[in-house]
């Protein structure tokens, strides 16, 4: 055959399907050019181009379906321009599934030295050898086109944690305009997607402006930004029930920089469908396990002789073949190997997390499987 018959080679567009809805929480399939994400999806941070300590192999056996990359950290180094030439950040990291780019200004915003803000981008210092870097909306969509990433971020400002109201509307506002040059920036391509970002601090009523603006220039999802950001767990929860039900219902919504094993359950219970954060990660490398039974530090001394697993109801290379014992022994040391287990078993949790989720979704047990949730944290560890 000379030509691809439908359905068959052609490139598969990219798209959002919602299969079931319990109260706000639902459970959908985002199909991609690199391949399908079903949500409720946690997406592991591979910041430089690497699940720090894991082969992608090792992160693809958790469970996870997608990756999350920064346009902050690989800009600097290696460059986009030198991840296009080797073929793309799927390629370059031996990541064939779908990856999902953070676009910037949060990361220049917290890493970056001597930021200045104006409203066409952000001028700053590179971490890294501190020279000065230029970043505005043309050139972070431009530089996640050659990473190849399958989901682009708008470029936009993460406001502050506290800020006056007058501070967040027109922090959110900028991020409207520059949403908007996003929009027009993104070269479209079968299977690809840009992702629009909801701002407005704390206020529902920016939030529903920005929703609004947002909306009227379309995207193919929609995070939301701004949140997890110090103001705390009940003004996350209260942020999220007065602008999740006013986003678009046939589209993926996406929480960024989420959060702890509660916070993915409280957002999903009010309709976000995808989270990062780098907790699980993160705290694997410093001796922090999360369990069902809550966090544990595997450098306590109360493990030392603890022949058990870390969790005996836990499939992960780390519960099934090592001991506490052994587990606390290798962080002790600060031996690799105890990053990389710990690291294996926080992403197989955070990912079985959200297969438990979308099992009951389905099946309208969204609240018991929330209860059940609380009630084994509250347990605490044996
Ligand atoms: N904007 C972007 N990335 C982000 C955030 C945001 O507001 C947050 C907030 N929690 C995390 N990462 N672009
Ligand atoms: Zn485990």
């Amino acid at each position: 055959p000379t030509r691809a018959i439908a359905g068959e080679g052609a490139e598969p567009r990219f798209g959002y399907t919602l299969m079931a809805e319990d109260g706000m929480a639902r459970r959908g399939r985002i199909v991609t050019a690199h391949g399908a994400i079903d949500t409720p999806a946690f997406m592991p941070v591979g910041t430089a181009g690497t699940v720090k300590g894991l082969t992608p192999e090792q992160v693809a056996a958790t469970g996870a379906q997608i990756l999350l990359g920064n346009t902050y950290h690989l800009m600097l180094r290696p460059g986009a321009e030198r991840v296009d030439r080797l073929g793309g950040l799927h390629r370059f990291m031996n990541w064939p599934a779908p990856i999902l780019t953070d676009s910037g200004g949060f990361q220049v915003m917290s890493l970056a030295a001597l930021r200045k803000l104006d409203d066409d981008g952000v001028t700053f210092r590179s971490h890294l050898d501190g020279s000065k870097i230029r970043l505005t909306p043309e050139r972070s969509i431009e530089i996640q086109r050659l990473l190849d990433a399958t989901i682009t971020m708008c470029f936009d400002e993460c406001t502050p944690y506290p800020a006056t109201y007058d501070q967040a509307a027109s922090s959110m506002r900028l991020s409207m305009r520059w949403a908007e040059r996003c929009r027009t920036a993104f070269t479209d391509r079968p299977g690809y997607a840009l992702f629009g970002i909801v701002q407005g601090g704390v206020h529902g009523d920016l939030r529903a402006e920005s929703v609004e603006r947002l909306t009227e220039i379309g995207f193919e999802g929609y995070a939301v930004g701004g949140l997890a950001v110090g103001e705390g767990f009940e003004l996350m929860c209260s942020t999220l029930d007065v602008t999740t039900p006013l986003m678009p219902r046939d589209k993926p919504r996406y929480l960024m920089g989420v959060g702890r094993p509660q916070d993915l359950v409280a957002a999903v219970r009010r309709g976000i469908d995808m989270f990062d954060c780098v907790m699980p990660t993160r705290s694997g490398r410093t001796g922090q396990a999360f369990t069902r039974r809550g966090p544990v530090n595997i450098r306590n001394a109360r493990h030392a002789d603890d022949p058990r697993p870390l969790d005996d109801r836990c499939g992960c290379p780390a519960c099934t073949q090592y001991s506490r014992a052994y587990l606390h022994h290798l962080h002790k040391s600060s031996e690799i190997l105890g990053a990389v287990l710990l690291t294996q078993h926080n992403l197989w949790y955070y990912q079985d997390l959200m297969r438990g989720m979308r099992a009951a979704i389905p099946e309208g047990r969204m609240e018991a499987f929330a209860a059940e949730f609380e009630a084994g944290l509250a347990e605490g560890d044996i």
